[in-house]
């Protein structure tokens, strides 16, 4: 019997499967280079972690690996049902969330190398409560590629912006859907439609890289704006999305609707908010996320050598 110990957090509602030692070696390299041997050698624990039976497609994990930049605490690669992320915001807050409740963190900087780059998360002190669970991340600069780019579904023609948060996003307000859980099932198939015109119409994120994430935008009187995030397994996100609220920040930033310093409230569809504000440091957009995470259960996952679903179906 193999044996993984684990721990689930959610951040605004979106789960985040932390394993914070793994069973093999990824060597020296960068966390860059570390996801490389990963896809190429160990995709089945990404199977064995996520996947049904023992999992589900909304779950999205977080390896814990060491960093090979002397500069940050720890190293991580996220991953979800089909494959890997380059950051993940929601999954960053609720890692150090985690790492707070395990007592490997104190309030304070923590810098965490992704396979996209350095960020920077502040744990905030919290008066109450077991361990402190409000987190600010500093992302890697975000950037808008394309801008008002045409996709047409079902005769019908919508907009939309190509920009990088840490993942690809095709930001979109004129899809005239309403962004609530009781039209989820309409806003997915829209969302995946969406998602099928990028490879038929050549609509890529820079140097030819995948858009495998749509944001639909809607109104709303609880924050700055409301958002449906198909993410690229076809789950949607329960929380705002970090790298995609970084996306929206680095838009509205160009688009001349957002100061450096301002607050911007995001919302998901679920009603979870973060809090979003960008820096511009060397003429880059340097956006901070911050939300809230809870830990909700820790064990261990079991991989009984018989079992002919042990690495998900
Ligand atoms: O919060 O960045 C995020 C995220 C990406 C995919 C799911 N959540």
């Amino acid at each position: 019997m193999k044996r993984i110990p684990f721990l689930d957090s959610h951040t605004g509602g979106e789960p985040t499967r932390l394993i914070t030692s793994l069973p093999f070696d990824l060597g020296t390299g960068s966390v860059a280079d570390k996801l490389s041997t990963l896809k190429k050698n160990h995709d089945d624990l990404r199977r064995t972690v996520l996947l049904e039976p023992r999992g589900s497609d909304v779950l999205v994990g977080a390896y814990l690996v060491p960093p090979a930049d002397p500069t940050c605490q720890f190293g991580v690669i996220y991953f979800n049902n089909v494959g890997y992320l380059g950051m993940c915001g929601h999954g960053t807050i609720g890692l150090i969330a985690s790492l707070a409740y395990l007592g490997k963190v104190q309030p304070g900087v923590i810098r965490v190398e992704t396979p996209v780059g350095v960020v920077e998360a502040t744990l905030h002190k919290n008066e109450a409560g077991e361990y402190p669970n409000k987190v600010s991340v500093q992302n890697i600069p975000a950037y808008r590629h394309l801008t008002h780019v045409p996709v047409t579904v079902d005769g019908k023609t919508i907009h939309g912006d190509v920009a990088w948060g840490g993942n690809w996003f095709f930001l979109c307000h004129d899809h005239g859907l309403e962004v609530n859980m009781q039209n989820l099932e309409a806003l997915t198939e829209f969302s995946w439609r969406v998602r099928e015109q990028f490879t038929a119409n050549g609509i890529t994120g820079a140097n030819g890289a995948e858009v495998d994430h749509v944001e639909l935008f809607a109104s709303t009187p609880e924050a700055d704006s409301k958002s449906f995030v198909l993410c690229p397994g076809k789950a949607y996100d329960r929380s705002p999305c970090g790298t995609g609220t970084s996306a929206k920040l680095a838009c509205l930033y160009e688009d001349g609707k957002l100061q450096e310093g301002q607050i911007w409230k995001q919302q998901s569809v679920v009603g979870s908010i973060f809090e979003g504000s960008i820096q511009i440091q060397d003429n880059r957009i340097i956006p901070t996320i911050t939300g809230e995470a809870w830990v909700m259960s820790e064990g261990t996952i079991l991989v009984d050598e018989r079992d002919p679903f042990g690495s998900g179906i």
